[in-house]
């Protein structure tokens, strides 16, 4: 069974949803930030970065796209990515590598996180700039699906949906302004938030309700 390295409203949420949607059993592992950023948790996650995912056979998957693309091919009855070898799942990870390379990094240097400054001065430029940043490249997003959805590939639900969600929930300056600009993402990130195997998942890491995060 798989373990999920998992902190409360933290990038865990993403895969916690996933394993969820899928319904594949694992445990959480509940830790604090002071637990995630002990020097003993790098012989997990190499940047002491959650989410990471412990395997059965004792070694651990880490970064969100990796554990997002894993979990969708090593558990293809589940139906959560296009079938691998195909075009469509070539566009499946195009996506999912567009949001954990241009969007997540962002995320944590608009709330401040990543040791991107020296100073406090600095610190405010880097995270006004990130937020404005974070916000366009939703919006690209947006603009480049072009279709009426209800999902990121169209009319099926994939583990990318869940991903985007996660992303949404800490959007800058609120989720709100990122749905009142975005309106496809808005109607998918709506759209997951109803799946009746997430609301337990929601409700433990406090999103249930739209603009229900806070940052810890
Ligand atoms: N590239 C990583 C980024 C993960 C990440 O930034 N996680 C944050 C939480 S959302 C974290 O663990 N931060 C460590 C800390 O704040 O000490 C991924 O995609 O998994």
């Amino acid at each position: 069974m798989y373990t999920l390295h998992n902190v409360r409203g933290w990038g865990s949420m993403g895969v916690q949803f996933l394993l969820e949607e899928m319904g594949i059993p694992y445990s959480s592992n509940w830790m604090t930030p002071e637990e995630v950023r002990s020097p003993g948790f790098r012989t997990q996650s190499p940047l002491g970065f959650i989410p990471a995912l412990l395997l059965p056979d004792g070694r651990t998957l880490f970064e969100s796209g990796a554990i997002f693309a894993y979990l969708a091919i090593a558990h293809p009855d589940t139906r959560l990515s296009p079938r691998p070898g195909t075009y469509d799942f070539g566009i499946y990870l195009s996506w999912l590598n567009f949001m954990s390379t241009n969007i997540y990094p962002v995320t944590n240097m608009a709330y401040g996180g990543g040791g991107y400054s020296d100073s406090e001065e600095q610190s405010a430029i880097i995270k006004r700039k990130a937020s404005e940043v974070m916000l366009q490249n939703f919006t690209v997003m947006e603009e480049k699906l072009g279709h009426p959805g209800p999902y990121v590939l169209g009319k099926t639900l994939t583990a990318l949906d869940l991903y985007l969600f996660m992303l949404s929930i800490w959007a800058m300056p609120s989720e709100a302004e990122l749905h009142q600009r975005c309106k496809r993402i808005a109607k998918i990130c709506a759209t997951v938030r109803e799946r009746p195997k997430l609301q337990e998942a929601l409700a433990e890491h406090g999103v249930l309700q739209p603009g229900s995060y806070s940052y810890a």
